[in-house]
């Protein structure tokens, strides 16, 4: 479509709805960015936009308002079923996500990876592999960086690693990967999706463009994701942490290979990788899959899998003090992802928990613990619910402290060498911090701090 001229909507003034916003005004549309918050304010939006030109409105949608626009661009927080979209498209106004208008505007070729965990980690991978081969790489998505920011710096040469949430892929239309991914699908979002089934029809439409010419990484693995293979006009490549594959990348005896129709070679070893935890070879296997068929040889493949490091607060390796290691998983921020992060670890493990209180059960954390966790030091509002799930499960060594400095504190004091402290608190962090990344920043200063 041509935007010149064409009056358009963004519904939603987060990253999303900022950055289609300035792309279109460079596009030359004639743009509303519209946001249904009534506690924002009108500076606040225009705040954040650099170009004055956009008109902002906030509050209801009006029929009137809605039957005045060409095109409606919908950040991915909103629904694609909701009232605000379906007003659009009652009215016949094409409806496309952040992700649809990037796609649209911009050059080159995308690998484009979705699935319920894990994504970030393999985007990431994957967009460091990408960029140790191409001159023109991006990394963008869900991940935290709008398509639309890079999408008129992209030439017919660059390669875009993208990480799409099942929230943008409700509003794709002709977004076409070079390849896709499919990870794994499990419950997650079904507030937003209904059903389990239309749950992971969502991240399959991922492929709804391709053809044979293209290629559908799936997990092998994984029941819901296997099944796609058979739904797909797309080439299709599984990846298996159990399976030997005749066409596929798989991990076995310590080893990953990467077998195309049977001609098999080694990628690296698992005792190579920086990444730790069981659930990270998966996303090793999808990033060797996913950056092959983007054109990039196994020997570049090798010597980016095996020096990248953990994504930033995702069980990150922060340093070794007095012999012991300090992890960062501040992005542990509920019980499951924060199993994840004690399964990681290889030694005894001094472990920070406690937070915000989303009344979660912290049951399976605490049988996740499996003998590994020498002490537990928490903090928050939920460290009292905390400690009795952990006394119910036999578990006593527990100090609870009020500040999370005295918190550090405690956890170095109680480790010995050899051992590791990690920071993953099963909890938001809010009440104590505005975000996890604050938390995590600031576990880093205070390792750093004790190393001086
Ligand atoms: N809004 C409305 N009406 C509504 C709902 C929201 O007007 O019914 C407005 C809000 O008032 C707010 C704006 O929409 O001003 C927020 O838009 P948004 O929720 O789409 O947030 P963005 O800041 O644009 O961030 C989005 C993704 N957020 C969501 O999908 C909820 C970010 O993923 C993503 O990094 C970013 O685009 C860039 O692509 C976050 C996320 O939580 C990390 N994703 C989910 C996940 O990973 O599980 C899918």
């Amino acid at each position: 479509m041509e935007l010149e001229g064409k009056k358009v909507l963004v519904a939603g003034s987060g990253i999303s709805g900022i950055g289609a916003a300035e792309l279109l005004l460079k596009l030359g549309a004639d743009v509303i960015v519209y946001d249904g918050n009534e506690k924002l304010t009108k500076e606040e939006i225009r705040a954040k936009l650099s170009d004055e030109r956009a008109e902002i409105v906030i509050g209801p949608m009006t029929k009137e308002l809605a039957s005045q626009c060409d095109l409606m661009i919908l950040s991915p927080g909103i629904s694609a079923f909701g009232p605000l979209a379906m007003t659009f498209k009652e009215l016949k106004i094409p409806v496309w996500g952040e992700v649809e208008l990037a796609y649209q505007a911009s050059k080159g070729r995308v690998a484009a990876i979705t699935g319920t965990n894990g994504k970030t980690t393999t985007t990431a991978l994957l967009g460091e592999i990408l960029k140790a081969q191409f001159a023109s790489s991006f990394v963008v998505g869900n991940i935290g960086i709008p398509y639309t920011s890079i999408a008129l710096d992209t030439t017919k040469d660059s390669v875009i690693a993208a990480e799409i949430s099942s929230f943008q892929l409700e509003t794709i239309d002709q977004f076409r990967p070079q390849v896709s991914a499919v990870l794994n699908v499990t419950p997650d979002h079904l507030d937003r999706h209904g059903t389990m089934e239309n749950y992971a029809d969502t991240k399959l439409s991922i492929s709804k463009n391709q053809t044979k010419d293209q290629v559908l990484v799936l997990n092998y693995d994984d029941k819901l994701t296997r099944a796609m293979g058979a739904r797909t006009n797309a080439s299709v490549f599984y990846f298996s942490r159990e399976m030997d594959l005749h066409h596929g990348a798989y991990l076995k005896d310590g080893i990953f290979y990467l077998s195309i129709e049977g001609q098999k070679q080694e990628v690296c070893k698992v005792d190579e990788l920086k990444l730790l935890g069981g659930h990270n070879h998966e996303n090793v296997l999808a990033a060797i899959a996913v950056s092959y068929f983007m054109g990039v040889p196994v020997s570049v493949i090798h010597k980016v899998v095996t020096s990248f490091k953990a994504v930033e607060h995702r069980i990150e390796y922060v340093d070794m003090v007095n012999g012991v290691e300090y992890y960062n998983d501040s992005k542990g921020t509920n019980p499951d992802a924060a199993i994840k992060g004690i399964q990681a670890m290889k030694t005894k493990t001094v472990l920070i928990g406690g937070g915000y209180d989303k009344g979660a059960s912290y049951d399976e954390w605490i049988d996740a613990f499996d003998g590994k966790v020498s002490w537990l030091v928490l903090l928050g509002a939920t460290a009292d619910a905390i400690e009795k799930t952990a006394i119910a499960h036999g578990f006593t060594n527990i100090i609870k402290v009020e500040t999370f400095e005295e918190a550090f504190e405690t956890a170095s004091q109680k480790a010995k060498e050899g051992e590791a402290v990690l920071l993953s608190p099963a909890c938001a962090s809010w009440g104590m911090f505005p975000n996890y990344e604050v938390r995590g920043d600031q576990f880093k200063k205070l390792v750093y701090a004790l190393k001086r």
